[in-house]
């Protein structure tokens, strides 16, 4: 290459770069093939690490072709580094107080005794999951597709509480505050607040994840669990549940985990939108887990393509593998409902018949026709919530 071609090339090339970096935000796919860390945390297996205070941890891909996520694998996530390193079950309790009838103490016993257990399958999924398809990378924990899990909830429903403590008449807003501290005292407390419109009977104070207590790093003893929505509001080590009738401006609340208050929930990264809302009700989304990025396949194998795909609990109906870049679609096989709000696993067998690339693309539909948009077109946002682009592995059949 003479040297005149080459700056030309390079010109044309940076050209390209602040192009892209000028026009309204785009994406393509989440960051794949991360190291697992070779350490691993109490109850954990080792995970894809961000931090280990607060620990941040990834649940690896392979993982998503099982409709249950283990609980030594489930992602973990903290805002506040100072997490009680001991907790009693025995002196545990729970205080509920402002605007009740009754202020109330409730012991881990007593909840596991005194009120109806009820038992949810659903998925935990972190606004920010997928956040390192969007390009530019907005800010925040580079996740791939990993802040996600599903797990069967046992524990007893928020509105039993809430009716036991009796609200009184002017009661609007519920908070919910978790036991951990910031390391600064000017850090607020991990506290959530819900409007009580948005909570149904499927809201549960959670004590046990598939069967066992809950993993201390998912929030033992007890936690919030609000299927649908992203997981920010499931509070974590819950231990004071206040009701208001005034919404009290929160750090949390009013800071991190907001879209534009648009139409389409967007903006560039140029221009934010001035206004913005809560994330709230997931959107449909399916994640591959076999086969991984980059894996060599034997021609003519029989190759099944697994995955999950969910929503915010409208219901799947359909999960489609496309093999030729998106022209063509067949439907993948779907496993038994576990309910509406947990993972539905797919699985699409075939046999590779050419060599070389190949590019594996899954698609999920929910019963209201909603669907996956292709990663190009999933809509920029500078948190980099709710992404939920097609996804797509490529693999080499050899
Ligand atoms: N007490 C407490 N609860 C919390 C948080 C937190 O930092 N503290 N983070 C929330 C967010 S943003 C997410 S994504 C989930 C993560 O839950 P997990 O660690 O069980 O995966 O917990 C939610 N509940
Ligand atoms: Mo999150």
């Amino acid at each position: 290459m003479k040297r005149r071609d080459f700056f030309k090339t390079s010109i044309a090339a940076s050209a390209a770069l602040v192009g892209s970096s000028l026009s309204a935000g785009v994406t393509t796919q989440p960051i794949t093939g991360r190291k697992i860390s070779k350490v691993a945390f109490p109850e954990k297996r080792p995970m894809i690490t961000y931090s280990d205070r607060p620990p941040l941890l990834e649940t690896p891909r392979d993982i998503f072709t099982q409709s249950i996520t283990p609980n030594d694998s489930f992602f973990v996530r903290w805002h506040l580094p100072d997490i009680p390193t001991y907790i009693d079950p025995d002196a545990y309790t729970i205080k509920i107080d402002g605007l009740v009838e009754r202020e109330l103490n409730i012991s881990l016993k007593s909840l596991k005794h005194d009120f109806e257990q009820v038992e949810v399958t659903a998925v935990l999924q972190c606004g920010g999951n997928s956040r390192s398809a969007f390009h530019p990378i907005p800010g925040g924990i580079q996740w791939g597709s990993g802040a996600m899990g599903c797990a069967k909830w046992k524990g007893v429903r928020l509105s039993d509480i809430l009716d036991r403590a009796g609200l009184k008449k002017d009661a609007q807003w519920i908070g919910f505050n978790g036991l951990e501290k910031a390391a600064y005292y000017e850090t607020p407390n991990f506290v959530r607040e819900l409007h009580l419109e948005e909570l149904d009977d499927h809201v549960i104070l959670a004590y046990e994840m598939n069967g066992e207590d809950l993993p201390y790093l998912n929030g033992y003893p007890l936690r919030l669990i609000i299927p649908g929505y992203y997981s920010d509001s499931w509070v974590k080590m819950m231990s004071h549940i206040t009701v208001t009738n005034k919404y009290k401006s929160l750090f949390f609340m009013d800071e991190a985990y907001r879209v534009p208050d648009n139409a389409t929930e967007s903006e560039t990264p140029q221009k934010h939108f001035k206004s913005t809302k809560p994330i709230t009700k997931m959107n449909v989304k399916s994640v591959i887990g076999y086969p991984l990025e980059g894996a060599k396949i034997a021609y003519h194998s029989q190759l099944v393509v697994r995955g999950v795909a969910f929503d915010s609990g409208l219901g799947i109906k359909d999960v489609q593998i496309s093999l030729d870049d998106g022209k063509t679609w067949e439907s993948a096989l779907l496993d038994n409902d576990a309910g509406r709000y947990a993972y539905k696993a797919f699985r699409f067998g075939f046999k590779p018949n050419k060599y070389g690339k190949l590019k594996i693309m899954a698609k999920a539909i929910n019963r209201l026709g909603e669907e996956q948009p292709l990663a190009k077109d999933v809509l920029w946002n500078h948190g980099g919530y709710k992404y939920n682009g097609i996804d797509v592995v490529n693999v080499e059949v050899v």
